[in-house]
């Protein structure tokens, strides 16, 4: 048996209890998108580090199912935002529901996330949950600024990843000293942590979008260029491309154009736009390993530092 597999059954019960509601449509929506399963990374930080910390109360597992409602709700959001029809190998929630449906669950989500948060009693859980999920807004926000700027720059692209993406794995590395009442200097290290390996996870998110297959990866490949999302694997192309190639993609970006999307992708990998994109991840990889340095050696530790290569190589 794997070194969490009991634990993440135990989050999986709270996460079942806890998405009850007397609202038909409520239960159906929300245990469409939280059994479609997802790789529940967010909530595995939470008790990885509280465990590695010594912390073993079952608080850890309230939290942890917090962290991955947060998470939901964001998801549902999203897919209303960018329109998406596929996520976890299913159809999406509002392709499936409607949008308003998938808003409004997002709320229930969301809010049962904050009223679990408030049960745990805990001002400092609160405190930081309360900003990562302000932070995430504004980068979804900043996002839907620089849609279809072909001229973004490449820190103001980190920036959006590093708020919508990177800001929730900090906070649930973080939780984990939190919960353990560790210093404040591992408690930074926790979070650096989890800052980094968000930012990686995102990156390779992104490269996917150009390099998977719809099929492994549970969603549609090309979504991103279809929103006029600047990416970083196309910010990349333009930059090693030719003349024309950095035209073709700069007009797709501007217009969301999907006809010649095959070209693209090409373009993205002849250019070596993918492999610099997944050079930067395992940068990111490598400062998240470097801030497990504070930690003692444990199999909790070992775990973390097993995540930094998955996250890069991952193809799902
Ligand atoms: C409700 C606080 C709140 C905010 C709404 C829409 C929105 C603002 C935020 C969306 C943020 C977002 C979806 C960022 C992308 C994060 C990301 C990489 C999602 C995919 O994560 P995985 O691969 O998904 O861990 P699984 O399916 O494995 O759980």
């Amino acid at each position: 048996m794997s070194l969490m597999a009991a634990d993440m059954r135990e989050v999986d019960g709270v996460i079942q209890r806890r998405l009850a509601s007397e609202v038909a449509l409520i239960d159906q929506i929300s245990h469409y998108i939280i059994g479609a399963g997802g790789k529940r990374i967010r909530p595995l930080l939470v008790l990885l580090f509280s465990s590695a910390l010594g912390f073993n109360g079952r608080e850890r597992f309230e939290l942890a199912a917090t962290v991955e409602f947060i998470h939901t709700a964001t998801l549902l959001h999203d897919d209303v935002v960018d329109e998406s029809g596929m996520r976890r190998g299913r159809e999406t929630a509002n392709a499936l529901f409607g949008n308003a449906a998938s808003v409004l669950v997002g709320d229930f989500v969301y809010s049962r996330a904050f009223q679990m948060m408030v049960s745990l009693n805990r001002m400092r859980v609160l405190e930081v949950l309360a900003d990562a999920t302000n932070v995430i807004a504004e980068g979804e926000v900043l996002q839907l600024m620089n849609m279809h700027d072909p001229d973004l720059a490449v820190e103001d692209y980190l920036r959006v990843i590093r708020y919508k993406t990177a800001k929730l794995f900090e906070a649930s590395a973080r939780l984990g000293a939190v919960l353990a009442e560790s210093d404040l200097a591992v408690e930074e290290a926790c979070a650096d942590y989890g800052r980094s390996l968000g930012t990686a996870f995102q990156l390779v998110d992104d490269l996917l979008d150009y390099e998977g297959s719809s099929s492994e990866m549970g969603k549609n490949v090309g979504d991103d260029l279809r929103e006029g999302k600047p990416t970083l694997p196309l910010l990349l192309a333009m930059e090693r491309g030719t003349a024309a190639e950095r035209d073709l993609i700069r007009h797709a970006i501007e217009h969301g154009e999907v006809a010649r999307l095959a070209e693209i992708v090409e373009i993205v990998r002849r250019t070596g736009a993918i492999g610099a994109t997944r050079d930067a991840a395992r940068l990111e990889a490598a400062k998240a390993r470097a801030s497990l340095s504070l930690l003692s050696a444990s199999p909790y530790r070992d775990a973390l530092l097993d995540l930094c290569e998955r996250a890069v190589d991952r193809s799902s």
